[in-house]
């Protein structure tokens, strides 16, 4: 058993996607383990993504994802991080596979709907970025 950390991005809340999201990841056989709605300041968002920090889409990006509203989920299952990821489809929505959230619901490389952990390792930092221990339902 796996958890990973899912984003609905601001472009999904904006455009009520996030029921169809989260149906998506039930119907998946994913599980919903902890559940956040916020909106991100912008030091939190370069922290999260300061990774991506210097590339030439970084300023962006961080304009887009403190637009709006934000969901954050702990999602769980085996293999969630893999299976999450490919629920979500490739970065560039055009460039995903059908039946994919960023192919169905992405408009851009860079407003593609969902955010996804990359690996078990990276998940827990994300995960912890957002949720306390006590909020998130244990693994049985
Ligand atoms: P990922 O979200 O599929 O893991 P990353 O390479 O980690 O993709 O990039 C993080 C986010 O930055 C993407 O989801 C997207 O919103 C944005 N992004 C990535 N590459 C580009 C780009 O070339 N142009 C604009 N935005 C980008
Ligand atoms: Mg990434």
């Amino acid at each position: 058993m796996a958890n990973t950390l899912g984003i609905i991005k601001p472009d999904g809340v904006r455009r009520k996607l996030v029921g169809k999201i989260i149906s998506r990841i039930e119907t998946a056989g994913l599980i919903i383990r902890g559940l956040r709605v916020l909106k991100l300041s912008r030091s939190e968002a370069e922290k999260f993504y300061a990774v991506h920090e210097g590339k030439p889409f970084f300023n962006s990006l961080v304009d887009f994802m403190t637009s709006g509203p934000i969901v954050v989920m702990v999602i769980g299952g085996h293999g969630a991080v893999e299976r999450w990821r490919d629920l979500m489809g490739a970065t560039d929505p055009a460039k995903s596979r059908y039946n994919t959230l960023r192919r169905e619901f992405g408009t851009s490389v860079e407003k593609n709907v969902v955010h996804g952990s990359d690996a078990e390792d990276t998940a827990k930092v994300e995960i912890s970025f957002f949720f306390k221990e006590k909020d998130i339902l244990p693994k049985e």
